[in-house]
């Protein structure tokens, strides 16, 4: 400890210039994580030099998201340094909890997708699997939320701000990307051959970030790009005397990294977005050739040395830019380019949503990369011919399964582009996988038998139980000693102590101390706080229509009339507090008004002294991982109410499953996993199945006849329509209103009553606190499937081939 001790003086003197006693809580924080990364440090090197020695195959994975969340317990919890800098720090008088808080969470993702990038490669690191996350380094990751009278206002994150100390740039690795200009034809040995003069160029500088693996010694690399301007360019701008041009110029080529696009599963389609996918797949690429393979690596065998894996459809410009380099740049001749390139990449699909699967219009992709859209086309021609061969002239078949879509414009198909040149396609969930081929892609799938699997997702215990959730793992620790945390399925173990009265006394222990530990946090952010006697219902995840928090809505709504109502006492009510977190795209019009009404609603409740210490709603701004890692353990009610069909897995539902949450959900995504695992005794299952989903909606769906036919909604929606949340104002949630009753596309009114029926039994077995709290046990027990740890064996058997290393 002492020699922490010298080690965290130093980097406060020598590093950040300060004496001790004049040190703020920001010095005393960045010194510790200069410090924490020290010890790293070591084990970084070793990795990265066995890496080359060994040339083993490894992962780089492609994703335009990392939602890390804060990194300083992450790493004190992989040197498993701890307690030893807990003790130094107090000696010198500081508290490590107030420094840990001190941290800005890198947010460089959205949601989901972006959460499940930083889970993977935890687990990559934790089962020493060689991979490289690539990515891009956002100025501004996703906005602060704030809320003004109940309405969602974003503020920029300007995370950067106070210092990174988890970052390393190396300026010296900086590659160009190019963009725009023209291709032109020309003849060498006899053949024709296109290439590319860009038009413009930026530089990409890589960030390296540790992603150490827990206590076993190895540490892989995130590297993230930023951009910058290229010097040539801004030297010629320079010397023609134009200075403020050279600038405006600098100014252009920096945006490309400037800011996370804020839009969940609804892309966009905007020239800035084109350019960040390009800007880093392209730079990735050349660095892993540049530096990750030596210098004389025949590209032949690329395929031996990595596979790149396709976060979705935003890296998948990375396709033909594999073929651009192998072809133009390193003289491959076009089959054996393709023959390479399909070995390559593999592709997971994060969506069922046809408004979310990304399209490029041709215009678009051929002014800012017009080498690459001949290459599309090339690999799109050669592909519709292999389709001929196979199905004769079938147009309407070959019009459907064309990457270029004709309309409503020439478009570029991302999906199907990846869709043909990756190895394996992947969904996230086993019903999301079969949806896929069944009703995404199904004339890909007959295409391609075996090309489409799935792999379900999961969730690092390390981050979401250990770190989370510290109680409750001392307490699976002194059941089951240690070594669960890299062998999940170990859970299973804690069954019999379903039984065990002790156990399970302990466990309502934990749960209540982590509720009390929320309060605490809720008190210090927003002034709000948890009652100790309340059930925590609990609905965090992106703001999103077939997520349906308006039917969550509902329900909060109508427990509230019938205590208003005077149809129940209030001491006849199982007491609840409702827990929101949810930012909505700032252009989503509907997301917005949602939020509103939340805030609306929870205004009203919580002033209403005929609920009071009954209800409660809360709806802390600005949900992220960070207070994720709070609410999550506290909770008794994890919401996963979603359409059937629309949500591709869930990732927050394996989160409260594996921390001792019940689940209230619907047939969809993982849930119908987590269900299985569970058994249905312990869990709340109720809504259309995707199958009627699909038939209500063939017959034509009418919400306005179940308004009409129950009494409890009429009465729920009545009291939005009539003000009761708008200070008498009808007109405010007039939209909201008039969209559930006559377009409710994702269907919340025809799944209110069971959702309502589902809750109430949800309120009986709340009120039988054993019963409860042994369902709470066995769903910690029987949910270590969930480990991101096994998502990551899946992809490398079945997809990556790409063993442990050492
Ligand atoms: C699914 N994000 C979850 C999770 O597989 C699933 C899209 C476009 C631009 C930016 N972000 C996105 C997503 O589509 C996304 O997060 N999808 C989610 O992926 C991980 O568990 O069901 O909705």
């Amino acid at each position: 400890m002492d020699g922490f001790i010298r080690e965290f003086l130093r980097e406060l003197n020598f590093g950040q210039g300060v004496a001790l006693s004049f040190s703020s809580i920001n010095d005393q924080y960045l010194a510790l994580a200069r410090t924490v990364r020290h010890y790293l440090m070591a084990r970084w090197l070793g990795t990265l030099r066995r890496q080359f020695e060994t040339q083993a195959k490894g992962v780089a994975y492609l994703s335009a998201e990392y939602l890390l969340g804060r990194q300083l317990g992450n790493a004190l919890l992989a040197t498993g340094l701890t307690d030893i800098v807990e003790e130094g720090l107090a000696k010198c008088g500081i508290d490590l909890a107030t420094l840990r808080a001190q941290e800005v969470e890198p947010g460089l993702g959205n949601g989901g997708l972006g959460r499940l990038a930083a889970c993977f490669i935890d687990s990559l690191a934790t089962m020493s699997v060689p991979c490289v996350g690539y990515g891009i380094r956002y100025e501004y990751g996703i906005f602060r939320q704030t809320f003004e009278d109940g309405r969602q206002v974003e503020q920029p994150d300007n995370w950067l701000a106070l210092g990174s100390p988890w970052e390393f740039p190396h300026p010296e690795a900086a590659q160009i990307v190019n963009f725009a200009g023209h291709t032109e034809t020309y003849e060498e040995d006899g053949t024709v051959r296109s290439r590319w003069i860009p038009g413009w160029s930026v530089q990409a500088i890589p960030y390296n970030y540790m992603v150490p693996g827990y206590q076993n010694g190895r540490v892989n690399t995130l590297r993230l790009w930023s951009a910058v301007a290229t010097n040539a360019f801004d030297l010629r701008i320079f010397n023609s005397g134009d200075y403020a041009e050279a600038v405006r110029a600098q100014t252009f080529a920096e945006n490309i990294s400037k800011v996370l696009y804020p839009e969940d599963s609804t892309p966009q389609g905007k020239e800035l977005r084109l350019q960040q996918q390009y800007f880093f797949v392209s730079a990735s690429i050349h660095d892993f050739i540049d530096n990750v393979l030596p210098a004389d690596f025949d590209l032949t065998h690329l395929p031996d040395r990595v596979i790149f894996q396709l976060n979705d459809t935003h890296p998948v410009i990375g396709v033909p830019e594999l073929m651009r380099v192998l072809v133009d740049e390193k003289d491959f001749d076009w089959d054996d380019a393709w023959e390479i390139t399909k070995k390559c990449f593999a592709y997971t699909c994060h969506t069922l949503l046809p408004e979310a699967l990304e399209v490029w219009s041709v215009d678009l992709l051929g002014r800012l990369l017009p080498r690459h859209l001949e290459i599309i086309y090339r690999i799109n021609d050669e592909f519709l011919d292999e389709v001929r061969e196979r199905f004769g002239d079938d147009e309407l078949r070959i019009r459907r399964m064309s990457i270029i879509a004709e309309h409503p414009e020439r478009s570029v198909r991302m999906a199907y582009l990846a869709t043909v040149a990756g190895s394996k396609v992947n969904g996230v969930a086993e019903l999301h996988s079969q949806l896929l081929r069944d009703k995404v892609l199904p004339d890909f799938d007959e295409f391609y038998p075996g090309k489409f699997i799935n792999v379900t997702n999961g969730v690092t215990p390390r981050r979401f139980i250990r770190l989370a959730n510290p109680a409750l793992s001392e307490l699976i620790t002194d059941a089951l000693g240690v070594g669960w945390l890299t062998d999940l399925e170990r859970l299973r173990e804690l069954e019999p102590y379903a039984e065990d009265e002790e156990f399970k006394e302990r466990f309502r222990a934990v749960k209540a101390h982590n509720k009390r530990r929320l309060s605490r946090v809720l008190v210090d952010r927003d002034g709000t706080s948890v009652d100790d006697d309340h059930l925590l219902d609990v609905m965090v995840k992106r703001l999103h229509e077939y997520k349906r928090q308006t039917l969550k809505l509902l329900h909060i709504v109508t427990l509230y009339d019938r205590i208003t109502s005077g149809e129940v006492k209030p001491a006849d009510i199982v007491p609840r507090t409702f827990i929101f977190g949810a930012k909505a795209a700032p252009g989503y019009r509907m997301a917005k008004e949602i939020i509103h009404l939340i805030n609306a609603v929870g205004s009203v409740v919580n002033a209403d002294p005929a609920v009071e210490g009954r209800l409660k709603v809360l709806f802390p701004p600005n949900y992220n991982v960070t207070l994720a890692e709070k609410v999550i353990p506290a909770a008794d009610l994890s919401e996963q109410i979603s359409l059937a069909g629309k949500e591709a897995s869930g990732t927050g539902n394996m989160k409260f499953a594996l921390n001792g949450a019940l689940t209230i959900g619907t047939d969809d995504g993982a849930n119908i996993e987590i269900r299985e695992l569970v058994g249905d005794d312990n869990f709340f299952l109720f809504g259309l199945l995707e199958p009627e989903v699909e038939a209500l909606y063939a017959k034509g769906y009418v919400p306005s006849s179940f308004y009409e036919s129950d009494e409890g909604l009429h009465r729920a929606i009545d009291m939005i329509a009539r003000g009761t949340f708008s200070g008498g104002d009808r007109g405010v949630f007039d939209g909201l209103v008039s969209n559930l009753l006559y377009d409710d596309r994702f269907m919340a009114l025809a799944d209110y009553r069971a959702y309502i029926d589902a809750q109430d039994e949800v309120d009986k077995a709340y009120l039988d606190e054993d019963r409860w709290t042994r369902s709470a046990i066995l769903n910690v027990a029987r949910t270590g499937f969930f480990s991101s740890d096994r998502s990551m064996r899946n992809y490398i058997d079945r997809i990556w081939h790409t063993p442990p290393s050492f």
